[in-house]
């Protein structure tokens, strides 16, 4: 039997793979890395293991429904559906249509997101949904939009990265968090021009240690500082490009007078970055942005969650974005910015409507245009279509409150684990009068539902995903499904049947493929071009890619997508300069990734190899900091704040600064980082703040105790 080409399960890389039928097993696949711009048939070890979880014991295997003692009892599709819709119409009839809420997901296929935004509005009549991508990518995407007035991750193809003569990475541990990726640092790296800013000392800012790189290590939650002194030296030393100002953007007057105040000794006092190392950055990114002008090896600025997971993280996106733009980098044919979308889908999954004030194409609900379009589409009335819902940390915290949320659909998060102030989340979740949460595992958050709906995983389910290029792939067919469990599309098809939906759902993903296409054409990510055809034929497909067009690999070469044309520098402003932490024996907390797990671990914490390799959580600290609380390497910690309190093993490690210490966010139980966060909000993007929460640490028992 032939193998089938398709993509990873997780992250937003997409790297490409062959399923192969195992040679031992006539139910299982076997994983191979496979030949592809993005991965060159690299994998990581996530991606190598990905196939074990289509067989895995822990796999929910038939719909369960609550019983009054507490526990699960399995149910027929037909009996689970009936009571489902039964509590949907009932809530919606005594509470009204929003008092019904739903959360989404970024690793749904670009179909399934498209469906459940419209599911929600027309089947349920409710504006209340969301998703997790409110956690990951809003603070880049609304820096942006305003700033270009389209929001693709990278506004460039991954590979065009090779060539680079000069990288500047801002929050981001690609080399665990994407590892393939890092094939197209090694150019500038080799130039001597990979710059890694990140208050650790991760796999990735060790990659500038050949000599010429350079590691600079703020404070976290400073980024915004640094970027307005960059942006300030640059125009200081007369550094900018002046004949693209003039004719690409505007705004560079009110940006020139922002970052006025932002001299090197200052910025030095507030970020901890040494006024040398500003001063050969900002020399350093200038220098390589004028010789790629003559050399085609452009200069590149990224940013990841260390940046935009910030209660002013779209203000800090905003400002990388206006140094790029006074470098004059953006929308060239060999330099750019760019933000580094992390779930499989969290590209595609923020165009077609699981955004609060979205319609699909990346169109504003609020915009009557919009709402005739996709209504024409959905063969509704347009003003049958509701306005603007919540974002995610809103809508989670308008569960059970009055006037708020009584029934939540969960599609493809896990919340109880990945939300801040998790809690919070926990308590407002048990408030609910119904909870029904779709997995295939039975995820922290699925633990708590009225009816868990199991569903088909990657290599069980067609459709396409779009990729951190803004490249739209396959995702392909690979095994058959398990008896018992049912596709989402399947799902939402009998739901809205059963509510009388004044539209139709197809549950066959060419057709909702179709479906989306039409419904794109015209918005700001036009899918119209596409079809399941044209991704077969494995051609490349950048979005925008209008009927009749070939899309759009590298976007904004003529003009930005503002009706002006132009790019637009917003200036922005550091409003949040607090004392720095320790002043009164607090540490400052950051959060993220290991290489071996992914997000919630739902997934990853279910596959031995990477189970073993990172079993639980680890408090990441500095032996100065270690020594001073008492703490030795692997001894247990308390970690604490008002919020909430995690156990673990402490890492005792040079490679963080004295002041911060780090957890992934990976693990369940008291483990979880997010009993500590806090659900203050970015006020533009809605993000949360996952990258700076005061904590104490203490040992719990004596260094040397338990030797
Ligand atoms: N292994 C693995 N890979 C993944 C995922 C996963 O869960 N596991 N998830 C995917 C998803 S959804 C995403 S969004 C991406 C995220 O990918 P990344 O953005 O690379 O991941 P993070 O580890 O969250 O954060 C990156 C770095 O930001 C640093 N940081 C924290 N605070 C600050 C700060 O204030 N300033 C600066 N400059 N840096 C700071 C941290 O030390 C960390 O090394 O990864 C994707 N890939
Ligand atoms: N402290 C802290 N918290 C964070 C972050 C951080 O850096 N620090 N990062 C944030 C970021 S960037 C992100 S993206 C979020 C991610 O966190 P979550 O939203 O929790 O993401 P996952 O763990 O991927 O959860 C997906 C769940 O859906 C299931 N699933 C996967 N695919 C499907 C599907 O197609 N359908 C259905 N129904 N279920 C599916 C999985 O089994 C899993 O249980 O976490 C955020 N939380
Ligand atoms: S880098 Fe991302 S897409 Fe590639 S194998 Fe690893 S998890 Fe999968
Ligand atoms: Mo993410």
């Amino acid at each position: 039997m032939p193998g089938t080409r398709t993509h990873c399960p997780y992250c937003a890389l997409q790297c490409a793979m062959m399923l192969n039928p195992s040679p031992t097993d006539a139910d299982a696949v076997t994983v191979a890395g496979r030949d592809f711009p993005t991965n060159r048939g690299g994998l990581c070890k996530k991606g190598w293991t990905a196939a074990e979880l289509l067989v895995s014991p822990d796999r929910v295997l038939e719909p369960l429904l609550r019983q009054p003692d507490g526990s699960f009892e399995p149910a027929s599709w037909s009996d689970a559906l009936d009571l489902v819709a039964a509590k949907l119409r009932g809530t919606r009839a005594e509470h009204g249509a929003d008092a019904v809420g739903v959360f989404g997901g970024g690793g749904l296929t670009n179909e399934k997101a498209y469906q459940l935004g419209k599911f929600t509005r027309v089947a349920l009549g409710s504006s209340r949904i969301d998703y997790n991508g409110r956690f990951c990518m809003s603070s880049a995407a609304a820096a942006g939009n305003r700033a270009f007035g389209l929001d693709r991750g990278l506004p460039f193809r991954v590979h065009d990265l090779d060539t680079a003569d000069t990288i500047l990475i801002l929050g981001s541990n690609v080399a665990q968090t994407m590892p393939p990726f890092i094939g197209h640092l090694e150019g500038a790296r080799a130039a001597g021009g990979l710059v890694v800013v990140d208050p650790r000392r991760t796999a990735t800012a060790r990659l500038t240690d050949n000599g010429a790189g350079m590691h600079v290590q703020p404070t976290p939650g400073s980024d915004l500082v640094l970027l307005l002194g960059l942006t300030h030296l640059v125009i200081a030393k007369k550094l900018t490009d002046q004949h693209y100002l003039h004719a690409r953007t505007t705004g560079f007057d009110a940006v020139r007078r922002s970052v006025n105040q932002w001299w090197p000794t200052r910025v030095q006092e507030h970020t901890g970055v040494p006024v040398w190392q500003l001063r050969e950055l900002a020399r350093r990114l200038a220098a390589g942005a004028a010789r790629g002008q003559a050399t085609g090896n452009g200069t590149y600025i990224l940013t990841g969650r260390g940046v935009e997971q910030h209660v002013d993280g779209t203000d800090t996106a905003t400002a990388a974005i206006n140094l790029s733009l006074v470098l004059g980098l953006v929308g060239t044919t060999h330099s750019g910015y760019g933000t580094l979308t992390g779930q499989g889908n969290g590209q595609g999954g923020r165009e077609h409507g699981q955004k609060c004030d979205q319609l699909p194409g990346y169109r504003k609900i609020s915009d009557p245009a919009a709402r005739a379009h996709v209504a024409g589409v959905w063969s509704v009335d347009p003003d049958s279509l509701p306005g603007v819902g919540l974002p995610a940390v809103e809508l989670l915290g308008a569960l059970g409150e009055p006037g708020g949320i009584r029934c939540l659909l969960v599609h493809g998060s896990n919340v109880v684990v990945s939300a801040p102030n998790a809690n919070r989340v926990r308590a407002a979740l048990k408030t609910l009068d119904f909870l029904v949460v779709a997995d295939f595992f039975f995820s922290e958050t699925a633990v708590l539902a009225d009816v868990v709906l199991p569903v088909t995983q990657w290599a069980e389910e067609e459709g396409t995903m779009t990729s951190l290029e803004g490249r739209v792939i396959r995702r392909r067919l690979a095994v058959a499904a398990p008896e018992g469990v049912r596709s989402e599309l399947w799902i939402w098809q009998e739901l809205a049947r059963r509510l009388d939906s004044a539209s139709t759902f197809s549950a066959e993903a060419g057709e909702v493929f179709d479906e989306l296409c039409r419904a794109s054409a015209g918005g700001l990510a036009d899918y119209s071009g596409l079809s399941y055809e044209l991704l077969d034929s494995e051609e490349p497909a950048f979005w925008p890619y209008p009927a009749g067009s070939t899309g759009t690999p590298r976007l904004f070469l003529d003009r930005f997508a503002h009706p002006d044309g132009r790019a637009h520098l917003v200036a922005v402003q550091a409003r949040r300069l607090g004392a720095p932490a320790q002043v009164d024996g607090t540490l400052t907390l950051i959060t993220g990734r290991l290489l071996e797990h992914y997000q919630s671990g739902t997934q990853t914490r279910r596959v031995r190899e990477l189970a073993d390799a990172q079993p639980e959580a680890r408090l990441q600290l500095h032996p100065a900091t270690a020594e001073q609380l008492g703490i030795i390497d692997e001894a247990w910690v308390e970690v604490s704040n008002d919020r909430g309190t995690v156990r673990c093993r402490a890492q005792v490690s040079t490679d963080i600064r004295f002041d911060t210490v780090f957890l992934p966010f990976h693990f369940a139980g008291d483990q979880r980082a997010n009993l500590l966060t806090d659900d203050e909000t970015d006020p533009v993007s809605g993000m949360p703040e996952f990258k700076k929460t005061t904590v104490r640490v203490r040992a719990l028992v004596e260094a040397g105790a338990h030797v």
